[in-house]
């Protein structure tokens, strides 16, 4: 076991400790020189995609670009560890599922497709045209196709994607949860009213022309690293970075650039960030109203502030705004967002001295109840100086998984546009279901509820990352049929239906060949660039499908001679599939031939054309009042200011969502160990406590029901009072299906309100 310490990090994000750390996990993975060879190739012309994160490349062409949790995310991948049928004949699944998350991912990439045997409790192998058999004639067995759900998490190619949709809309129904509706949801439910499009408005480029840059709520350093070198870039031509977050995150303060030889041999490092506001959690909506209402009021007072030339031709509802924000109360400003009236104001000023902004967000801000309202206003923001549609500035949510744009492009999507189902219609001769499906929470209602029945998985891990643990595990238990198309060993394949398959996929890093030669796949990024991933590795077993063919031969498997499309043919050729994509979305158009340009191409953004595709033809201004019924608004009156808390749930260093990696999390200082809880020092004291004590912690919901975390650590932290923040997924016990963000239905996992118990003993 690994020693267990607390130490405060005080060199910057990168530098010689991410080197270290690489070198440690192609250790722990056994991986020695392939590795390498891997790693070099990730986001090269000839290579594969990163499966790391959604962050762009330069050009995807320059020289090799490090990132340490990239190649920890490719080392996962390309590890020389196996999960093959002996694993599971050592062990019943009940065995399995008393195992940590840490240790089942920890048994290497799964082999052979596996079938749950009730009689021994084990998973056996079963054969692939078995196990598509299986799920067909389960299918086909349900009285409505509404009673099947098909999640999706954002790993999955546009290729698979597409497949995917297709297949789901011929068998009859729009169910699509997928990772996207925990992730960035708000922020397309957000930004379509408003600018027309529900995806970012910049390109890396526009970062070099950017005067300041505003990070809401996101933690570059660990979850896009290779963002900070575009911030230290920014940062060294004199931009300014503002940065607002509840904690001070390492990799928002200093950075050390390992490809850079003079930093790495002076140990020298650069400022990311020129002003830090620790604001509250859930602070951001009444801090960006305040940052308005101070732009407004410069404005009054006779100072040129706003661009009256953007307001008069591109928008509507400015009047409205302004004249809320002249009547909004700085006292609830201040009271709501944990800043001073002066810190508002100062971070309004470098907001108002730039001459072209981009503001970024990411998990802080969509994981509330009001994150859709939250976003509009940072949108309002923008457009009040004209800031989209012009080069240096815009709008830039900051995507998760690798291609979960490109997934939504491809359709996944449990409301589907009428365009996109009439488009499917014509291409391939079906009448696609019109009614909308279940996302990710209403999934989970329906399957608890007997509602849902069969349940397939394109990747992730369903059990681990969604909310309320116990209802989830409770949903998932009471199917007739779990399925995952899965890399590796995950707790999603424990918390099984009646009858369970475990279906083991090619990985990105890896050779996929097919009856018409190699393939490679295509995906989008955080800025809407599409190119091609290959892979070099060779293939983890034998057994492995790729996932188009997984999901093309189970199609043709469910379909049958009902379907007209082609399904078998499409997979010797991804190219066929590119054809049937570029067929049903015109943004496509050639796909195949300019997938040849290295890089790839630009999906058009007509918002970053000032190109508004809204009911009035303009950009919106919306109005919202400062969100005051929050759940820790709720909690706190029912129970009293002092001793409820809002905590927030985040990533580690050394995790990528639900697969932990290792039990460090370096830049916050905590080594060996996740069951920390972050708190100020002050908040300590009054619960009458000391730094190290253990705690558990308890959700404060009104129905009745025991939401529970138990024996996490006091860390002493700089964070707000009353705030705290902790580990994900070990707190997703405590996040209630109900407590999800209005018009988006994303989990409000960085707000629950919670109280802390001494470990097992009464109340405080
Ligand atoms: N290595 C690695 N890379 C990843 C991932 C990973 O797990 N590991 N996950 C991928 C995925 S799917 C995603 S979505 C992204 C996630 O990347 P992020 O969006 O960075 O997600 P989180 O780690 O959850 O961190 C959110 C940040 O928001 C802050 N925060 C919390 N609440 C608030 C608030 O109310 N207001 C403000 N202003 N800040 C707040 C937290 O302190 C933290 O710094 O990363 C992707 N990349
Ligand atoms: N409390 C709390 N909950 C959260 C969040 C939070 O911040 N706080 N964040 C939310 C967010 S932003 C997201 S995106 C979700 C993530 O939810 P998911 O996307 O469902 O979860 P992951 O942990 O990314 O999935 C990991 C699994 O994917 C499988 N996998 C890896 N590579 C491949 C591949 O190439 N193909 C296939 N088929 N499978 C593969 C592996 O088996 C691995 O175990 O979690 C959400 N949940
Ligand atoms: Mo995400």
């Amino acid at each position: 076991m690994q020693e267990q310490k607390i130490e405060f990090y005080q060199g910057p994000a990168g530098g010689w400790g991410a080197l270290r750390s690489v070198t440690r996990a192609l250790r722990a993975q056994s991986i020695a020189l392939k590795g390498a060879r891997t790693l070099l190739s990730a986001n090269q012309p000839d290579g594969f995609d990163c499966p790391g994160c959604a962050w762009p490349d330069r050009n995807h062409a320059s020289t090799f670009e490090f990132c340490e949790n990239g190649a920890k995310a490719v080392a996962a991948e390309a590890t020389a560890r196996r999960a093959g049928p002996e694993l599971f004949a050592q062990h019943t699944v009940r065995q399995l599922a008393e195992q940590s998350d840490f240790w089942l991912e920890d048994q290497g990439r799964l082999t052979h497709p596996m079938a749950y045997d009730a009689a021994s409790d084990k998973y056996v192998p079963i054969g692939w045209d078995d196990a598509f058999a299986l799920i067909a004639r389960h299918l086909q067995a349900l009285p409505d196709p509404n009673q099947a759900i098909f999640y999706t998490s954002g790993r999955a190619s546009n290729e698979a994607a597409f497949l995917y949709q297709l297949f789901v809309r011929e068998y009859g129904t729009n169910n699509f949860p997928d990772c996207s509706n925990m992730c960035h949801e708000p922020s397309g439910s957000g930004m379509r009213p408003q600018i027309g499009v529900g995806k970012g408005t910049v390109t890396l480029e526009d970062f070099e022309h950017a005067d300041a840059i505003f990070i809401f709520g996101q933690n570059p350093g660990t979850n896009h690293p290779r963002m900070l070198g575009e911030l230290r870039a920014a940062h060294r031509r004199g931009a300014k970075i503002v940065s607002f977050n509840p904690l001070r995150e390492r990799g928002l303060e200093r950075f050390a650039d390992p490809q850079d030889k003079l930093e790495m041999a002076t140990l020298g490092s650069t400022p990311i960030s020129t002003h830090y506001f620790q604001l509250r959690v859930g602070g951001d909506f009444a801090l960006v109203k305040g940052m308005m209402k101070h732009l407004v009021e410069c404005e009054d007072a006779g100072q040129a502030t706003l661009d009256h030339a953007f307001i008069a031709e591109h928008s509507v509802g400015f009047e409205a705004l302004a004249a809320d924000l002249r009547a909004e109360s700085w006292a609830l400003l201040v009271r709501e967002s944990g800043l001073s009236e002066a810190q508002i104001r100062a971070a309004a000023e470098v907001y108002r001295q730039a001459k072209r902004a981009i503001v970024c967000w990411g998990m802080g801000i969509t994981q509330h109840v009001d994150s859709v309202a939250t976003i509009q206003m940072l949108v309002n923001l923008l457009m009040l100086r004209g800031n989209i549609g012009r080069p240096g500035a815009g709008a830039c949510p900051v995507r998760g998984h690798s291609n979960v744009q490109g997934d939504r492009t491809m359709g996944i999507w449990e409301k589907p546009p009428a365009e996109l189902l009439d488009r499917l219609r014509d291409v391939f001769g079906f009448e696609p279901p019109r009614q909308p499906g279940w996302d990710t929470v209403e999934s989970i209602r329906a399957m608890r509820d007997g509602r849902g029945k069969v349940f397939f998985a394109l990747g992730g891990n369903f059990a681990a990352a969604t909310p309320d643990t116990h209802e989830t595990w409770k949903a998932l238990r009471r199917c007739d049929l779990t399925v995952h198309v899965t890399t590796k060993l995950n707790r999603s394949h424990v918390v099984h239906g009646r009858e369970a398959l475990i279906l083991p996929c090619l990985g990105r890093t890896e050779v996929d060949r097919q009856a018409g030669g190699l393939q490679g796949v295509t995906v989008e990024d955080s800025m809407s660039m599409v190119h091609m991933s290959v892979g070099i590795n060779a293939p983890a077993s034998e057994h492995l499908l790729s996932e188009p063919a997984i999901v093309a031969r189970l199609a043709a498997a469910t379909l049958g001679a009902r379907s007209r499309t082609p399904w078998l043919a499409l997979i010797e050729d991804y190219g066929r599939i590119r054809d049937r994509i570029e067929a049903v979305f015109d943004d496509f158009k050639d796909f195949n031939r300019r997938l040849a340009v290295p890089g790839g191409f630009r999906l058009p953004n007509p918002a970053a054309r000032r190109d508004w595709a809204t009911p009035s033809g303009k950009a919106v201004f919306f109005t919202h009042a400062v969100p005051q019924d929050t759940p820790s608004h709720r909690a706190r009156a029912r129970r009293g200011d002092t001793v409820v808390f809002t905590l927030l749930s985040t990533r580690s260093h050394d995790q990528y969502n639900t697969t932990i990696y290792g039990h460090d999390d370096r830049y916050r200082g905590v080594f060996g160990q996740r069951r920390v809880v972050f708190i100020h020092a002050e908040d300590i004291r009054a619960l009458g406590l000391k730094d190290g004590d253990w705690v558990d912690i308890h959700t404060v919901w009104d129905d009745g029901q025991e939401r529970r975390a138990d024996r996490f650590k006091l860390v002493a932290y700089d964070i707000p009072r009353g705030n705290l923040a902790a580990y994900y997924p070990e707190t997703n016990p405590l996040v209630p299906l109900e407590s999800v963000a209005r018009d988006a239905g994303t989990p409000a996992s960085k707000s629950i309100p919670v109280v802390l118990l001494p470990h097992a003993a009464g109340p405080l």
